[in-house]
């Protein structure tokens, strides 16, 4: 039986990358798995708008020893990636298909003999396809299925695994199904349904994390948020409304529920401005208090910088053609406020903002509102095109200088105190990415789609291994 301590017991920080289930197995249809909500809408919906999806991605299914001994190799040793639920349940409650169970047994036996630190997120965007058609997070008793879920891997993978994460990107998830609209269910600007999703998933987490204690389980567990720093435009009017408004829209209804087991003081006025109501159980507030983790997950990318709002009514902009549409990110939320375009910041080709300054003060600022939670980076990468000389080799210099640039940061806000433990790079070999396909790289391994999913380490790979091996000769208790 492993112990909490082993994790830190011989680097006090892991340096490692991640996955998600969706994205990296492939065998869609495998070994009992049952179908899930991006199955179905990848093979039905004319908005999968490249016409791909997750049947093969990666085949990691097959190939995980290849990556796994490629991180090993690498110099890396924590492993951030995700369990389907419809391949341990297939319908998403019930019965339980012992053949999922045994596919990441053997991932996560894997990863510790290749002395990897195995951090298991539960959630990551992939709904069994017989709960959403029960209406998917809006359906409150989805949170005691989730909860359920969760025991069972608690229980076949707990004396192993000593890292979850409950639920990838509460926020970004609602964010996507129900105002951008590119991720299932789809819909478009629905402010009712993006409030209570996060609700919900907050609560089921909490339920999740609640049983975890009551199992007298030991590790560390936590959520992972998309980080949601809030910098204001200098000319913004009204500033601390501004301010107020866009923190509880990209944080707190994750952070507070998170570290802090309850609701944000004002969820009454907000309800009020931005026009929603929360359906809920009676008590729920007790679920909050007793689902508090022990640390928090930051999928660090961005920040959002916004300023009053002008004029026009509320719209959302996003891109996922990259170099075929001239689309920032960001949105406009009518009479209340709009996200503001910064001219002198780089942008990604798909119109969102590269700032690697914000993993300084994304992480500070965690420190100084939560009293100074253990962190983990969860996510942190670049997406980019990409081409491959003859040897399949890619030089991702333009990743390399941005990834040096986060790291920095990194270091600087752990200097000043913020109690940041670890850093997973997204991604450990490139995967299939959401509504944005396969030609959005992210991967430190190249995977070559086109000739048996071959491997090849990037450049990046090299110089993420080196900046490994040096932080640990420069810092000999880790
Ligand atoms: C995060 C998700 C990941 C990954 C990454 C890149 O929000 O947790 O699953 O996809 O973003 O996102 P994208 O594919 O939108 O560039």
């Amino acid at each position: 039986m492993r112990k909490k301590e082993d994790v830190f017991s011989r680097n006090d920080f892991l340096w490692g990358s991640g996955t998600a289930a969706y994205q990296c197995e492939g065998a869609w249809d495998a070994d009992g798995k049952g179908l899930g909500e991006w199955d179905y809408f990848n093979h039905n919906s004319a908005l999968n708008i490249h016409n791909e999806d997750g049947d093969n991605a990666s085949n990691f299914y097959y190939d995980y020893e290849k990556d796994i001994n490629l991180m090993a190799e690498g110099s890396q040793n924590a492993y951030r990636f995700s369990i389907s639920w419809a391949r341990i349940m297939p319908t998403g409650y019930g019965e339980v298909n012992q053949q999922g169970i045994d596919f990441y047994n053997r991932v996560i036996n894997y990863c510790l003999e290749k002395g990897i630190e195995p951090n298991v997120t539960l959630f990551h965007y992939d709904l069994p396809y017989e709960l959403a058609r029960q209406g998917g997070w809006l359906n409150h008793k989805i949170t005691d299925y989730f909860n359920e879920y969760a025991k069972i891997c608690f229980e076949a993978f707990g004396d192993r695994v000593k890292m979850w994460s409950t639920i990838n990107e509460p926020r970004y998830y609602s964010y996507c199904t129900n105002i951008v609209g590119n991720y299932p269910p789809n819909r478009r600007l629905d402010f009712q349904s993006y409030f209570q999703y996060q609700y919900n998933l907050m609560i089921a987490s909490s339920k999740a994390i609640r049983s975890f204690k009551e199992m007298g389980l030991d590790g560390y567990i936590g959520v992972v948020h998309d980080n949601g720093h809030v910098e204001l435009d200098p000319d913004t009017i009204n500033p601390d409304e501004v301010y107020e408004m866009a923190d509880f829209f990209y944080n707190t209804l994750i952070l507070e529920p998170s570290l802090l087991g309850k609701l944000p003081d004002n969820l009454e006025k907000m309800k009020q401005k931005y026009g929603f109501m929360i359906l809920h159980d009676i008590n729920e507030e007790e679920i909050f208090r007793e689902g508090v983790g022990n640390y928090i997950g930051i999928n660090l990318y961005n920040r959002q910088y916004v300023k009053h709002w002008e004029e026009g009514e509320s719209e959302v902009f996003h891109n996922n053609k990259g170099t075929r549409s001239n689309s920032l990110e960001g949105i406009r939320l009518e009479s209340l406020f709009e996200s503001s375009f910064d001219p002198h910041v780089r942008r990604n080709k798909w119109g969102r903002e590269v700032n690697p300054r914000v993993m300084y003060t994304g992480l500070m600022e965690l420190k100084e509102k939560y009293n100074n939670p253990l962190i983990l980076v969860t996510e942190n990468g670049h997406g980019i095109y990409e081409s491959p000389d003859e040897n399949d080799y890619v030089e991702d210099n333009e990743r390399i200088e941005i990834f040096s640039e986060f790291l920095d940061n990194l270091l600087k806000a752990k200097k000043e105190g913020a109690d940041v433990r670890g850093y997973y790079h997204w991604s450990t070999m490139d995967l299939y990415s959401w509504i944005n396909g396969y030609e959005k790289r992210y991967g430190l391994v190249r995977v070559d789609f086109e000739d048996n999913y071959k491997r090849t380490p990037k450049k990046s790979y090299y110089w993420f291994k080196d900046f490994i091996n040096n932080y640990y000769s420069n810092n000999r208790n880790g």
